[in-house]
């Protein structure tokens, strides 16, 4: 893990924690999570994942070299097979996503997100770092605990705790650098962690 994603994380380590053991990853992991929750999380994270796609887009016009424009390029893509699998659940669970009003939490989030690209390149890759160690870390929550085969969730946890997306974090951190996090760079990825105990405060 590079140096500055180390320090940002070490920078929040209790409210990290907080994060990827909150109630909703724990129960999803237990299998317990009542059917609605997880069509809310659905619908709203679909929203959410629309939203992040075209975040992820600025990004990667903000970035000052192509070895950065490989890994971010690399991110945009698997958000094709990712949006389908949140559209075919969705259509099976029989959620309509065209008439699903986002809660204020999930326009929060989004809005911080695409509000961070007008700081920088600096200030959002430390955005996207944490959007995406936090969905990595929270689901490998729920893959250590979920006796994996017999998981309703299967697909989504293998999309954000395989050893695909795993590697895919460790580039975006390492995109950060080896130097200490600037001031900005704190603030942000601090309001992420904020943002995300939010998204699934709202849920349960
Ligand atoms: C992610 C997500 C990860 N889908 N939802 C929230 C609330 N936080 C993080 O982003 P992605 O694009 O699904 O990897």
């Amino acid at each position: 893990m590079s140096a500055a994603a180390e320090s940002l994380l070490a920078g929040e380590a209790d409210r990290w924690r907080a994060m990827t053991e909150h109630p909703f990853v724990l129960a999803t992991a237990d299998g317990i999570l009542p059917e609605a929750a997880f069509d809310r999380w659905l619908l709203e994270d679909h929203v959410f994942v629309v939203e992040f796609r075209r975040f992820l887009a600025g990004v990667l016009t903000l970035a000052p070299d192509e070895p950065s424009r490989d890994v971010l390029a690399g991110g945009i893509t698997a958000l094709t097979p990712e949006l389908g699998l949140f559209r075919a659940e969705l259509e099976r669970r029989g959620l309509d996503r065209d008439g699903h009003t986002p809660s204020a939490g999930c326009l929060a989030y989004t809005s911080f997100m695409m509000a961070s690209l007008h700081d920088g390149y600096e200030v959002a890759s430390a955005v996207l770092y944490g959007v995406e160690k936090a969905y990595l870390d929270a689901w490998t929550t729920v893959r250590t605990r979920a006796r994996e085969a017999g998981s309703r969730y299967r697909e989504f946890i293998d999309n954000w705790s395989a050893p695909p997306f795993a590697t895919y974090v460790d580039d975006l951190g390492a995109l950060l650098g080896d130097g200490e996090p600037s001031a900005a760079q704190r603030l942000a990825f601090g309001r992420v962690v904020v943002f995300e105990q939010r998204f699934w405060d709202a849920l349960v």
